[in-house]
C-alpha cells in the first residue's frame, strides 16, 4: 500500500513522535535552565557544586572525545575489506601501563579536588553584615518539633543561623519558624512559600510526617530526602532578594505534582514585618477557632469568623 495522508509511513510517525518528545522535554523549565550542569543559584553551596561539576566535565569531555574519536577512526580505517588482513598485535606493555597509571592519576586528582570543595558545600558560613541578627530578633531557637534519628543541623562558625523546620506532608510543605523559646505550640508557620531574610545563613531541618518526600529547590543545590522518623539538614545563604521555585522530587502520591515550593528572599526588615504579620494572622485564627469552639460547646450555632 502506498503511503497517503491517511496512512503515513511508520517511520515518519516515529520521527514525529520522537520530535514531539524532544520538544516537550526542552519546553520544561528545568531543562532550559542549565543544560549540562546543576543550577548555580544564589547560594554559595550551589555555586560550589556547579563549579565542581564543571571541573569534572573539563576532564571528562576531552577524554570522551579522545576515546570516541579513536574508536570511530579505528572503525572506519580498519573496517573489513575484501582480502585485507589487519596486523595481528597482542599486547603493548607500555601503552597498558600508561593508560592504567593515567586513569588512576585522573581519579586521584578528581578525588582531591572534590574533598577540597566539600567543606564549603557542607558547612554554612556566618551571616553577612546586611543579614538578620537572629539573636537580636529573638530567633535563635530551633523550631524542630520532632526529634529522632537524623543529621544534626550544621552550625556556622559564630553559631548564629536562622533555623527553619521543613515538614513534608501529602501534599504541601510546611515551614515552622523559631520564636525564641523551646515551646513549639505557638511558632509561626507557613505553607508552600518560605520567606527568608537576605544575607542570612538559613539552616533547614527537613523531615516528613507521612510518606517520603524530597525537598528540592534546584537553584539551592541538591535534593534532600524528607523521610518520616529521620531529620535531614541543609543550608543556604542568599545575598540578593528574589524568588526561586522548587518541587517535591519524590513521588509521594496522587497529588505529588502539585507539591510545589518557593523560597522568597527579602531584606531582613521586610522579613521581620512578614513574620509579625503571620503571627497576627495565626493568633486571630486561633482566637476565632476558640470562640467557635465555645459556641459549639454552649449549643449555639457557630458564627462566621469576624461576623
Ligand atoms: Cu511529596
Amino acid at each position: 500500500m502506498r503511503p497517503t495522508a491517511r496512512h503515513p509511513r511508520p517511520r515518519a510517525l516515529l520521527f514525529a513522535l520522537l520530535g514531539a518528545l524532544g520538544v516537550a522535554l526542552l519546553a520544561t523549565s528545568p531543562a532550559s535552565a542549565d543544560l549540562l550542569s546543576p543550577e548555580a543559584g544564589p547560594t554559595e553551596n550551589a555555586q560550589k557544586i556547579d563549579t565542581l561539576y564543571w571541573i569534572v566535565m573539563a576532564v571528562a569531555i576531552p577524554i570522551f572525545l579522545g576515546v570516541e574519536g579513536a574508536l570511530i577512526y579505528a572503525l572506519v580505517k580498519f573496517r573489513a575489506r575484501k582480502g585485507a588482513v589487519p596486523a595481528q598485535i597482542r599486547g603493548n606493555t607500555r601503552l597498558e601501563i600508561g593508560w592504567t597509571v593515567g586513569a588512576a592519576v585522573i581519579v586521584i586528582v578528581l578525588a582531591v579536588v572534590t574533598f577540597a570543595f566539600l567543606p564549603a558545600i557542607r558547612n554554612p558560613p556566618n551571616s553577612g553584615p546586611g543579614g538578620l541578627d537572629v539573636q537580636q530578633a529573638g530567633l535563635t531557637s530551633s523550631p524542630v518539633v520532632e526529634s529522632g534519628a537524623g543529621r544534626e543541623p550544621p552550625v556556622p562558625p559564630d553559631g548564629q543561623a536562622l533555623n527553619i523546620d521543613v515538614n513534608g506532608l501529602q501534599y504541601v510543605w510546611r515551614y515552622t519558624y523559631p520564636d525564641g523559646d523551646d515551646n513549639p505550640g505557638n511558632n509561626v508557620f507557613a505553607y508552600e512559600q518560605m520567606v527568608v531574610p537576605t544575607d542570612t545563613t538559613v539552616v533547614l531541618s527537613i523531615r516528613a510526617q507521612d510518606v517520603i518526600h524530597s525537598w528540592w529547590i534546584p537553584a539551592m543545590g541538591g535534593k534532600f530526602d524528607a523521610v518520616p522518623g529521620y531529620t535531614n539538614a541543609t543550608w543556604f545563604k542568599i545575598t540578593e532578594p528574589g524568588e526561586w521555585d522548587g518541587q517535591c522530587a519524590e513521588l509521594c502520591g496522587r497529588n505529588h505534582a502539585n507539591m510545589v515550593a518557593t523560597v522568597k528572599a527579602v531584606p531582613p526588615a521586610e522579613f521581620e514585618a512578614w513574620l509579625a504579620g503571620k503571627r497576627q494572622e495565626i493568633d486571630a485564627a486561633n482566637q476565632a477557632a476558640a470562640q467557635q469552639r465555645e459556641q459549639v460547646e454552649a449549643g449555639r450555632p457557630p458564627t462566621e469568623p469576624g461576623g
